[in-house]
């Protein structure tokens, strides 16, 4: 069968002319203005950015090269012995576009078999962070570490050309997201199972093996999956995917855009909001006794939430405007294997609870939840209760999608990113029409 890096080098010369000819025949095409409310805004809508990984529409939600993610979930092979479909398949789809066969699947397995033994320095490093630090200080501080072992940094010194810098990047890309799941355990077991970390299996795929080395019995497999898939992209513009597009855009390399990746990742307003979701509904349950409350109990605590100025976590979106379709794959999942769970019956009840009163305070522009309001939840059931760690799981799904986006950014060769900066006083004679 044709390998993964042979049939992705074919996609790419297909691709390259059309890049080519948008730039050569229609680069002075106008797609968007800019406003001053978008440029004091965040930037929020300008169409600045280009990306075929993934495409997210405010009504429907992401696209992952042209699919929904319920069919991603249908179409995808699944992992033996498991009903969710195999991350290597996922990793296959978003790099060639083409929904991968069992054996297409099994190879990428296999590579990222070959590539997933940490070098011992690794271990080291986690073992010499200071007490206290956040789990996501150490993935990223283990990530930049091992920018040493970077083929393209070796290869961009040594002079390559600008048409084979996807080729390292990929290598790169691989060898990093085969040891993401090492990283992340051995990171857990240190903090939280005093260093006693359970060796990788070499039979098991990346989802099966980070259940196993996370000592969490079935269906966690099926979980690790699921949240690494749900998790893997969301376009080209959320902070995450922006900073690991922008970095890599100075030819950084892929460790040290994705350690910057999972810096920004690790904002409240982004990744980490999985874990201000469940610190939210501790302090709920804390509030109630461990009793499940009743509705006017919950609308109360909300609105006790928003009258003291902070934002109901796992709720709103940048973009979408309707309730996240990675929600409810995780919704459909707990209602199958945990519908009697205290905390999915309470997620259940702000589901309904939530949105009108965000409608009522009226300023959220979307009132619905999004995917950080179903997955620690999940997370929690299956044992794990350190929710620091949750953005960690977001951090390694996240880094399947970047890389590929990375790759792709290098083969059709995307330039340094440079936007222009304006002044308050520029931005005042706008206003003032001069
Ligand atoms: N609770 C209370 N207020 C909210 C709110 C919420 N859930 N969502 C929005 N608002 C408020 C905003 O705080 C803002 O108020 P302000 O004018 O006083 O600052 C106003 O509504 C308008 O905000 P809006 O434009 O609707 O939403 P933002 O673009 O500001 O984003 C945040 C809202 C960031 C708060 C919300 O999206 C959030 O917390 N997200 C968590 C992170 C996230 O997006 N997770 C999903 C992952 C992501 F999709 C990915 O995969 O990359």
């Amino acid at each position: 069968a044709k390998r993964l890096k042979d049939t992705l080098y074919e996609k790419i010369m297909d691709w390259r002319p059309r890049t080519e000819r948008l730039m050569k025949e229609y680069g002075n095409v106008v797609v968007d203005q800019v406003t001053i409310g978008q440029i004091l805004g965040g930037m929020r809508g300008i169409k600045s950015l280009v990306s075929d990984i993934s495409y997210l529409d405010p009504q429907e939600g992401i696209r992952y090269r042209g699919y929904t993610l319920p069919e991603v979930f249908e179409k995808l092979p699944k992992a033996k012995g498991g009903n969710m479909p195999l991350v290597e398949g996922l990793f296959y789809l978003l790099l060639t576009g083409d929904m991968p066969t069992e054996e297409q699947a099994a190879e990428v397995a296999d590579e990222f078999n070959k590539r997933r033994i940490l070098p011992r320095f690794i271990y080291e490093l986690i073992d010499a962070m200071p007490c206290c630090s956040h789990p996501m200080t150490i993935f990223s501080t283990a990530i930049l570490t091992l920018h040493r072992e970077s083929f393209f940094t070796k290869k961009y010194h040594a002079g390559i050309s600008k048409l084979d810098y996807w080729d390292p990047t990929y290598e790169d890309s691989l060898n990093l997201l085969a040891k993401l799941p090492e990283i992340a355990t051995y990171t857990y077991a240190k903090l939280y199972r005093d260093g006693k970390r359970i060796q990788s299996n070499p039979n098991l795929d990346f989802g099966g093996n980070f259940a196993h080395m996370m000592g969490i019995g079935k269906p966690y497999d099926d979980v690790s999956r699921m949240h690494f898939i749900v998790h893997a992209d969301h376009e080209a513009g959320n902070v995450s995917a922006h900073t690991g597009h922008l970095v890599a855009s100075s030819l950084s390399d892929v460790y040290l855009s994705i350690s910057a990746m999972v810096n920004g990742l690790a904002g409240p307003l982004h990744g980490l909001a999985n874990q201000e979701v469940l610190r939210w509904l501790q302090d709920l349950m804390d509030k109630m006794n461990g009793e499940v409350p009743t509705e006017d109990e919950l609308k109360q605590f909300v609105w006790n939430t928003l009258n003291s100025g902070q934002v109901i976590p796992g709720f709103g979106h940048a973009v979408l405007r309707k309730t996240d379709p990675r929600y409810m794959l995780q919704r459909e999942f707990s209602l199958k294997n945990m519908p009697e769970d205290p905390l999915f019956k309470v997620v259940d009840m702000l589901y309904n609870v939530v949105p009108p009163i965000l409608l009522e305070q009226g300023k959220a522009k979307n009132p619905w939840p999004n995917v950080d309001a179903q997955s620690g939840v999940i997370q929690w059931h299956y044992g794990i209760k350190e929710y620091d760690f949750y953005t960690v799981l977001f951090g390694i799904g996240r880094s399947i999608g970047i890389c590929a986006n990375i790759i792709w950014d290098r083969a059709l060769g995307y330039p340094l990113e440079r936007p222009k900066s304006l002044t308050t006083a520029i931005l005042e004679d706008f206003a003032a029409g001069k």
